[in-house]
């Protein structure tokens, strides 16, 4: 029977270390436990969220191993939990989680755990996302976002404004519904101003989602330039190792190099390109195209020159190709000679460094990050950085518009009412909670239309 289903997993890594958890969860956790775990107490004297040391009787060996019971609804699923902390090994770990599934468990799914918890009410949908984004971080600035859309941020804000929309809905179907009563009639200018406030919310939600996806995905950063200027110094000096192979001679890099690095807690990916000018060679020369289309994907190019010549023609079309896009042009062998001109180019941003000696590289970063990162955003608490959210948002917009649009029109709040309610919808489908009967609820709960 499905209520009846107890599920298992190893919740470590699989491999060697100093110890291992695996997880029981369902209505039979504590019961499969008793028949594998032997402690001083009984069970009935087990209490829960206590540490048991005892001996894990496993099909063909004893382990000697922790156990914890996080009694329902108080775990992290909402149902019986068990977990044991057993000595770190495959074989042991494997060993417990055979011995669970040999009395009754069933091999949980991925992610099945959060899902259960979603399911029980534990967590929205959208939280359960922040705990996935918090696993998976490869940043520091990742783990936060994760964080905080675990701790319902995001689901918060979208309760509030389907609260708002569930009162008008209710508002407007009581109106329909029992004209004859008087009850106070949700007016069209009021429609307005509330939909106009909602939107107001969700635009500047929607505007966090640049340095979202940035953080998520890491910011793009393309080096540019024709060869010999120090595009592979510089990317080796930005990262701080030998990583690019560096030459005085021309085409030394023929295929694009990419590396991350983190800075002040955000991810970049790091690509080093050939030098764009005119090759013989084929690898070089597919190297070249491949470095051109680069740049339309890239969040900020450094376009680099050497500062110690004159520009030359090779420099001149670089610098021509990139004018529009986010570009920092980054003067580099300064430790040389620094006699470069740029006066005829409107280049905002123009750092002076020696790739050879570091230079102004600290500089540079700080620069690529401020041109990317709005730190006011960062360190809010509310960031977008998951697609679907993002999507559903913008759907709900849609919507939203749809209604504004009716509502000047001077269509009748009956109408209005159904896109109001896929607007409700929308926004539910970030943190799970679309479910109509809601509104019903509310409408006679809140409006207590007698008999
Ligand atoms: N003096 C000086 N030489 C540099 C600097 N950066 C790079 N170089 C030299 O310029 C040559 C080409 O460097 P490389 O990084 O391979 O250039 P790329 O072809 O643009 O990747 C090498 O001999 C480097 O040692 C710098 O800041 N100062
Ligand atoms: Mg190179």
């Amino acid at each position: 029977m499905e209520e009846e289903r107890t599920i298992a997993a190893i919740s470590t890594p699989i491999g060697v270390g100093g110890i291992s958890v695996i997880r029981l969860s369902g209505k039979n956790a504590l019961k499969i436990a008793n028949k594998v775990f032997n402690t001083t107490l009984k069970i009935e004297k087990i209490e829960p969220r206590k540490m048991y040391l005892g001996n894990f009787i496993a099909q063909s060996f004893k382990e000697k191993c922790m156990m914890v019971w996080f009694k329902a609804p108080n775990s992290y699923t909402g149902e019986d939990v068990v977990e044991f902390q057993c000595h770190g090994g495959t074989v042991i770990a494997n060993g417990i989680l055979e011995t669970l599934i040999e009395n009754g468990a069933v091999l949980a799914g991925p992610g099945e755990f959060t899902k259960q918890a979603f399911v029980n009410g534990k967590l929205t949908l959208d939280e359960a996302e922040g705990v996935m984004d918090m696993i998976n971080a490869e940043s520091e600035s990742e783990v936060r976002a994760g964080y905080n859309l675990m701790q319902g941020s995001l689901s918060k804000e979208i309760n509030n404004l389907q609260n708002e929309l569930t009162k008008m809905i209710a508002k407007i179907e009581v109106t329909l519904d029992y004209p004859e009563n008087d009850y106070e009639e949700q007016t069209a200018s009021e429609t307005i101003d509330g939909l106009q406030h909602i939107k107001e919310k969700l635009e500047h939600i929607l505007k966090t989602s640049q340095t979202g996806q940035i953080v998520k995905n890491g910011s793009k950063i393309l080096i540019l330039g024709k060869p010999n200027v120090g595009k592979s110094s510089l990317l080796n000096a930005i990262l701080n190792f030998e990583r690019a192979i560096v030459t005085s001679i021309k085409g030394t890099t023929r295929d694009i190099l990419e590396e991350t690095y983190t800075y002040k807690g955000v991810k970049f990916v790091l690509t080093d390109t050939a030098g764009l000018h005119e090759a013989n060679d084929v690898v070089e020369k597919i190297g070249i195209e491949k470095a051109k289309k680069a740049v339309n994907f890239a969040d900020v190019i450094l376009l680099v020159i050497d500062a110690s010549e004159p520009l030359t023609q090779e420099d001149e079309e670089i610098l021509e190709l990139v004018k529009n896009k986010k570009t920092i042009v980054v003067k580099n062998k300064t430790d040389l000679k620094n006699v470069v001109n740029l006066n005829k180019y409107n280049f905002k941003h123009i750092v002076e460094i020696s790739a050879l000696n570091g230079q102004g590289v600290e500089d540079l970063k700080n620069l690529i990050y401020n041109l990317v990162i709005d730190e006011n955003i960062i360190n809010s608490n509310l960031m977008l950085t998951n697609m679907r959210h993002v999507e559903a948002i913008k759907k709900a917009l849609k919507f939203l518009d749809e209604c504004l649009k009716g509502l000047n029109a001077g269509i009748t709040l009956d109408v209005v009412s159904i896109d109001l309610k896929n607007l409700w919808m929308a926004l539910g489908e970030i943190t799970g909670n679309n479910n109509n009967e809601e509104i019903i609820n509310e409408i006679f709960s809140g409006f207590c239309v007698g008999k």
